[in-house]
Formats: structure tokens, C-alpha cells, sequence
């Protein structure tokens, strides 16, 4: 697979930290934007997150050197396609690096991204379930015309595998209609940014192989006010990685997406947040072999 070199990549780790072949964890950009609603920029965002990464320390306190498992970062996925045949893309890269048996982080681009991913995990992994993180529970059949809307993208997802929702605090009637009859798992914001007592009942209901997909908008916009879609409440950063933390320890995390950063010029932080948590994902994967190497020096 075709991928990005230093200093353009994740890290801006040099090729023996972040060659394909020898990369335990693989960053996949796609910076798809098509059917954003709100705000726009979306598209900027993989760009917006892989330079913000070139600012943050390689050694994490909680986890150690994590770029030592070696992280490659992939040429941006790029489709102008309709949603519809981007979808396809997506599973189809995704299909290919898994096969690879490589960790895999794809960072939106717009939500809508996710379910032509999950299809692709869902080949691969049997009783597989999905953590959502998001303000909105994008659930809807349909939106200005298109089953894979932003606005769709949990929908489609529900269609393939169970989903867990948490954090979310945005839908419309006919979606909350469908989450009463379907009786969907959902943490929402109200009941759970001021407390970690539903940790456990969050991911009891996860089966054992989990893909996580964070929307930003997940989190408090006083700390990620770049997003498309913002929505007052939200997780903090703190309690969110938290939380993932004991996601990692309590099931097998197969993959991830970080969507919907929506960079401002003027305001970096968001993109530094965005680029840490993805640094944080790939250290709770591997923060059993990452400690073992720290143990041995
Ligand atoms: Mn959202």
C-alpha cells in the first residue's frame, strides 16, 4: 500500500517507525465531504489532524512510547464519488489492509464514511458489535435525499451489526420513534457527562469484537468546537478517554474512526485534542505490548 512519509505523516515518525510493511497500526485519511449539512470543512480534517500530530509528544505518560508498535500512515483515501459508490471505496481499502492484519484508525471526512468501513469488519469479525460516540444519533432512513446522508450513517451501520450510543443528545422524532421500538442502546448525554457509574453498563452490552466510531461532536464543543454539526453537552476529554481506556481492557477492539473534525484556522486545540485521541486509541490497543517493552529497558 501506497504511504505517506515523514514529516507528512502521522507523527511525523521517520520510515523505520512508519513503513507499511512493518506497521502494526495503520492511519487511514478520508476526507470525504459531500452531504454536510451545517458547517463545512470536514473534508480538511484528516490534513487538519495528521499536522496537529507532528506537535504532540511521542512518549505518552499513561502508555509509554506508543510509535514503537511503528505507525504507517495510508495515501488519503479521496472519492468525489456519490455516497452511495464512496461507500464501496471504503470497504474496499479497508478489505485490503485488513487482510494485511493491520490496526486500522480512519480518519473523516464526514460520518457517512463509516458504514462501507463497518461492512468490511463485519466480513472479518464474527459477533461483531459498534461503539458509537456522537451528539446525534444519525439514525434517520433518509436525509435530503440520500440513505447515506451524514444523517443516515448509524442507520446504515444498524443494518449490518447492534450499536451502542453514547453521548447523544440530538435527534428527531421519527428517530427517537425507531429507538423506543427497536429499544436501542443509548447513553445519552444527560444522564452521563457528570458521572462514570454507566462505564459498565455500556460496554456489557457490546459483544466481543467492538469497531468504535468517535464523531468529535461526541465531546463537549467547549473543547471541540471544530465540528460541522455542534451540540451544547458532550463528554469530556478526560472521562472519554476513560472510558475508551476500559472499552480496550474489557473487549477486543478490532478498529476505529475519529470523524467530523471541522478544523479552524484560528483555533488549533481542536486538532491537537483530535490528533491525541487518535494517539491514545492505538496506545490502548497495544498498551500491554507497549509496557512490556518499557518493562525490558
Ligand atoms: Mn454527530
Amino acid at each position: 500500500m501506497d504511504y505517506l512519509k515523514c514529516p507528512g505523516n502521522f507523527l511525523e515518525i521517520p520510515d523505520a517507525y512508519s513503513n507499511y510493511a512493518d506497521s502494526c497500526a495503520v492511519i487511514l485519511p478520508f476526507p470525504y465531504e459531500k452531504t454536510t449539512s451545517y458547517i463545512k470543512g470536514t473534508e480538511k480534517g484528516p490534513d487538519a489532524i495528521i499536522k496537529a500530530s507532528g506537535q504532540i509528544e511521542l512518549y505518552d505518560e499513561e502508555i509509554g512510547n506508543i510509535f514503537e508498535i511503528k505507525i504507517s500512515t495510508l495515501k488519503p483515501l479521496i472519492t468525489k464519488e456519490m455516497p452511495e459508490l464512496m461507500v464501496d471505496a471504503g470497504f474496499a481499502c479497508i478489505k485490503e489492509v485488513l487482510d494485511d492484519g493491520k490496526f486500522i484508525v480512519t480518519l473523516g471526512g464526514e460520518h457517512s464514511i463509516t458504514s462501507g468501513i463497518v461492512k468490511a469488519f463485519r466480513e472479518k469479525y464474527s459477533g461483531l458489535s459498534v461503539l458509537q460516540i456522537d451528539a446525534h444519533s444519525d439514525l434517520r432512513e433518509e436525509y435530503q435525499g440520500s440513505r447515506h446522508s451524514h444523517a443516515c450513517a448509524m442507520k446504515r451501520v444498524a443494518e449490518i451489526c447492534p450499536i451502542v450510543q453514547v453521548g447523544i443528545r440530538s435527534m428527531s422524532g421519527e428517530e427517537f420513534e425507531f429507538v423506543k421500538e427497536k429499544k436501542m442502546n443509548i447513553f445519552w448525554a444527560k444522564d452521563i457527562v457528570d458521572n462514570d457509574n454507566w462505564f459498565n453498563k455500556a460496554i456489557s452490552r457490546l459483544t466481543r469484537n467492538v469497531y468504535i466510531t468517535l464523531d468529535l461532536d461526541g465531546l463537549d464543543p467547549g473543547i471541540m468546537p471544530s465540528v460541522g454539526t455542534p451540540e451544547p453537552g458532550g463528554l469530556g476529554y478526560y472521562q472519554t478517554l476513560r472510558f475508551l481506556k476500559k472499552v480496550f481492557e474489557s473487549r477486543n477492539v478490532v478498529g476505529c474512526d475519529v470523524v467530523e473534525l471541522c478544523p479552524n484556522k484560528s483555533n488549533a486545540a481542536p486538532d491537537v485534542t483530535a490528533a491525541r485521541i487518535v494517539y491514545k486509541l492505538i496506545g490502548y490497543k497495544f498498551m500491554n505490548e507497549i509496557k512490556v517493552k518499557d518493562n525490558k529497558i
